[in-house]
């Protein structure tokens, strides 16, 4: 463990970046503003069935300005030395080209792939971030409001007629997608679960195999503790405290700390209430201090636009990187 977590103590600040379906919504669907802080779960803030949530939003998400080289030129200015991409949010839309037979009963969405036909944006921005030479990981949702074998997709969805909603399926159906991930996209060096509560944790999501595998797969990969409940529990690799700071960091373990530059983890136009850069450099620095890892969340647009405010943010770290940093 010592070994693989190497890099990642050293690296000490890293970049989430949250991008899916819910960032062509932007906090506002069908002419309806949600306040609520995370605009990445304004499916389930508006109760949206999947279908009319795709119809919705697909079109939408028109990668307009998506310049993945651009997005990774950033990251590397900002001397941040790692990335966390949204594979797959709660939404369960892949950002990846998933070939995981997708058993919907009633074909809610055609399909939970998110790529314009002949495109993979998944890899894209992978590709664009580890040719920077930034390590890259997997934000990867346990969750998943559509799929009719999760334990979730029946407070959305009508459950199909016929159906008998069967988790050993949905265990079979995170298997192969993290397998994917895993084989597909060079090297994955941190699978970013999220998330379990005390109903859901571990071999309900079918940990034994998966993870026994993944590391077979990726043997230097870091795992973070989310397939447990419990942002501060000692399993996996890494704690994942959320927009907090631990008072007096967290002892015995290895943790990073999610934080936002505003509220929302994905985009959201009416979420004005961005930290200042001395606040930004006060969460970082403090975390960092007390030993933690620092993940700074960026959430690009449907059109693929990094809000300026964000760009502003990063750059700014930047420059106080190369004066400050040793590397
Ligand atoms: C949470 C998720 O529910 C949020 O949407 C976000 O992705 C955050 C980092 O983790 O548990």
């Amino acid at each position: 463990q010592e070994k693989r977590l190497a890099w990642f103590k050293e690296a000490r600040f890293g970049i989430f970046i949250h991008w899916g379906l819910y960032s062509a919504a932007g906090g506002v669907f069908e002419g309806k503003t949600y306040p609520q802080h995370y605009a990445e779960w304004i499916q389930t803030w508006g109760k949206v069935p999947s279908k009319r949530y795709a119809e919705h939003l697909r079109p939408k998400f028109t990668l307009r300005d998506f310049d993945p080289k651009q997005w990774a030129k950033l990251v590397k200015e900002s001397g941040a030395k790692y990335m966390i991409l949204t594979s797959r949010h709660h939404e369960g839309f892949s950002l990846f080209n998933s070939r995981q037979p997708f058993a919907m009963a009633n074909d809610v969405t055609g399909t939970a792939n998110l790529s314009p036909a002949g495109r993979d944006l998944y890899r894209e921005i992978m590709e664009a971030f580890q040719q920077e030479g930034l390590k890259t990981g997997a934000y990867y949702s346990l969750l998943d409001w559509q799929h009719p074998d999760s334990y979730e997709a029946f407070q959305l969805n009508p459950n199909p007629a016929g159906h008998v909603p069967d988790h050993e399926r949905y265990k079979d159906y995170l298997y192969g997608q993290v397998k994917e991930l895993a084989n597909n996209y060079g090297s994955l060096d941190v699978l970013w679960a999220d998330f379990s509560n005390k109903d859901y944790e571990g071999e309900s999501w079918g940990t034994k195999r998966m993870l026994a595998d993944l590391i077979k797969w990726q043997p230097n990969i870091l795992i973070n503790n989310r397939f447990w409940n419990g942002l501060e529990n000692k399993n996996g690799d890494i704690g994942t405290p959320e927009k907090y700071v631990p008072p007096t960091g967290i002892a015995g373990i290895n943790w990073e700390v999610n934080h936002t530059m505003n509220e929302s983890y994905g985009y959201s136009a009416h979420d004005q209430n961005w930290k200042s850069f001395p606040q930004i450099m006060h969460l970082l620095i403090e975390t960092v201090s007390k030993g933690g890892n620092f993940l700074l969340n960026v959430g690009p647009d449907g059109n693929g636009k990094i809000p300026d405010q964000a760009m502003e943010i990063l750059e700014r770290v930047g420059q106080w990187m190369s004066v400050n940093s040793e590397s």
